[in-house]
């Protein structure tokens, strides 16, 4: 750790350097252009987007695999337009600084009107301490190490996004950076622990039927190999949430598949719901985990443990870790009755009949034979999500949506974030016509720094998601020529798929072509979405009607 002077732009890469920060996701500005000069001359690699927006979701995606990922933006104009990725950043727990620059301390005096400020200097920051878990304004020499510190560790501590606001004037300014001390880990009361411990062994002791339900957070916090201990110790089968979804390898024999209520495969559905020990770990639950709430959860049956609360039937214990109570029933060496033969539901066998008329239903079953060990699938809301949830993912952690935000415009930008964070991957984006027109564009920068997604448009010719609540014009987008978007790129290769012949060519061809994206424009009929879908907006549409009746 350097301890020598420095600056306070220096000191910032070094720190976000020295937590294996590599990629800045941004656009720059007059405010924030010292900075952005200072991380080009340094080791971060600057990745500058097309739209901040595409910057803010590439910068969630890398935070999802890196364990941190950066954007940063100019002042308001650029980081008012991150406010939707930092909000899903925080919903969904990914550990993204936000990096702004912002008028110099010496150019706040008298409170002028300067470009791109909206009602006060600090409006900008008011609205990220509501997005944020923790923000600092650098406009103090003394406290700015401190605080850079201060708030890295909230990010990483919380799994959320934090702010930092960078005066222009600040960049250069001369700071003598104390050592950083060691974060000291929060334990858990060790009497709530035993407690705690001893009630839910016993309950799974006593259990005919316990299952694991696994969420996100496990990922998020690197618990995922106590996750593994405890199967491999125990047996019992495990189901995931939506949110959770490649959290636990679905390779794996006690894997069941995804729960989401109603929303399930009916047999995974009653396998969870009549477990007598639902043993549902790291998942903040959320409405569409709990497949718009028509899950039948037993609360009289439930060990619910998160990062945040921990609940056994309707008994509550405080200060209980996640990590201390999985070590805890990994070291407990459980004796479990579930030995259960349990049906998985395999990828099937797909024959192609080559002049068939390409459906949703067909797609999915060819890509979920065309997944391989580097694929990471990332899934858009939409039907790209609900028909994306049967897709067999063999590895952990290959599977990105922000499922329960369920912002537009995520994935593609995101296949820019997950390539950079882990080079080794394939992004095969699932994206809905719609969505595409948000931020499809970050393909330009997908080309200029040489990496090559697999996209699949699923063209219904709108929102699909949207009709069969409410229908009119406005769920309707204009058909673009998807696949000649190579030719406006001046790279990559496009396909217009009819057929399910046309889709095989083009799987083989961007099987072969690496050196950069594929876009497979693939045309459905605006009615063909998949069961989940249809059963979730039935859901939907009732609400809809009832609010409007009210
Ligand atoms: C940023 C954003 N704007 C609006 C919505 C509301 N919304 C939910 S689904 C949907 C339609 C998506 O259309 P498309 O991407 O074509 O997918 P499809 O529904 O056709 O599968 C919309 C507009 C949203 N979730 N996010
Ligand atoms: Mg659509």
């Amino acid at each position: 750790m350097n301890t020598n002077p420095t600056t306070i732009g220096q000191y910032l890469i070094e720190r976000l350097l020295a937590h294996g920060v590599k990629h800045v996701f941004g656009v720059p500005g007059d405010y924030v252009l010292g900075f952005f000069q200072e991380m080009a001359q340094s080791e971060l690699h600057l990745v500058n987007t097309c739209d901040e927006q595409g910057a803010g979701f590439a910068a969630d995606a890398y935070a999802r695999l890196n364990g941190l990922g950066v954007v940063c933006v100019t002042y308001c104009v650029g980081g008012l337009k991150i406010a939707n990725t930092t909000a899903q950043a925080f919903a969904e727990k990914s550990p993204v600084i936000v990096i702004s620059g912002a008028p110099g301390t010496d150019e706040r005096i008298h409170d002028p009107l300067l470009h791109h400020k909206v009602r006060s200097f600090d409006t900008q920051l008011k609205v990220f301490e509501q997005l944020t878990v923790a923000t600092a304004v650098l406009d103090n020499p003394l406290t700015a190490c401190s605080e850079i510190n201060r708030v890295l560790e909230a990010a990483l501590h919380h799994c959320r996004p934090v702010y930092i606001e960078l005066p222009r004037n600040m960049v250069h300014a001369p700071v003598f950076p104390m050592p950083v001390a060691i974060p000291v880990a929060e334990t858990s009361d060790p009497n709530a622990l035993a407690e705690a411990l001893r009630e839910a062994t016993a309950m799974i002791a006593q259990a005919k039927r316990p299952v694991i339900l696994a969420g996100e957070e496990l990922h998020r916090f690197g618990l995922q190999s106590l996750l593994n201990d405890l199967v491999e110790e125990t047996d019992i089968p495990v189901a995931a949430t939506i949110l959770g979804k490649s959290v636990f390898p679905e390779s794996h024999r006690r894997y069941l598949g995804i729960y989401e209520g109603a929303l399930s495969h009916p047999e995974i559905c009653d396998y969870v719901e009549s477990s007598d020990c639902l043993i549902c770990l790291g998942s903040i639950l959320t409405e569409i985990d709990l497949g718009i709430y028509t899950a039948h959860l037993n609360q009289d049956h439930c060990i619910y443990v998160s990062n945040e609360r921990l609940a056994i039937r309707f008994h509550r214990y405080d200060h209980v870790q996640l990590r201390d109570f999985l070590e805890g029933l990994v070291n407990a060496h459980l004796s479990v009755c579930n030995t259960d033969t349990i049906t998985q539901i395999k990828t099937p066998e797909f024959q192609i009949d080559y002049n068939q008329r390409i459906t949703l239903g067909r797609l999915f079953g060819r890509l979920d034979t065309f997944i391989d060990q580097n694929t990471i699938v990332i899934a858009e809301p939409g039907d790209a999500l609900f028909s994306g949830a049967d897709l067999h993912i063999q590895q952990r952690n290959r599977f990105l949506s922000p499922a329960h935000y369920t912002s537009l415009g995520f994935a593609v930008p995101a296949a820019l974030g997950a390539q950079l964070a882990d080079p080794t991957l394939r992004p095969l984006v699932l994206v809905g016509d719609g969505a595409f027109q948000m931020t499809g564009m970050e393909l330009s920068t997908i080309v200029r720094f040489g990496l090559n997604p697999i996209v699949v448009v699923l063209n219904n010719q709108g929102y699909a998601t949207e009709r069969p609540m409410e229908d009119g014009r406005f769920n309707d987008v204009l058909n673009w020529h998807y696949s000649r978007l190579s030719e406006v790129f001046g790279a990559g290769q496009g396909f217009t798929i009819r057929t399910e012949g046309q889709l095989e060519t083009a799987l083989y061809f961007a099987s072969q072509h690496t050196g950069s994206f594929c876009i497979l424009d693939v045309q459905l009929e605006p009615n063909d979405t998949s069961l989940s879908l249809k059963r979730l907006t039935q859901v939907l549409a009732e609400r809809v009607h009832s609010t409007a009746s009210m």
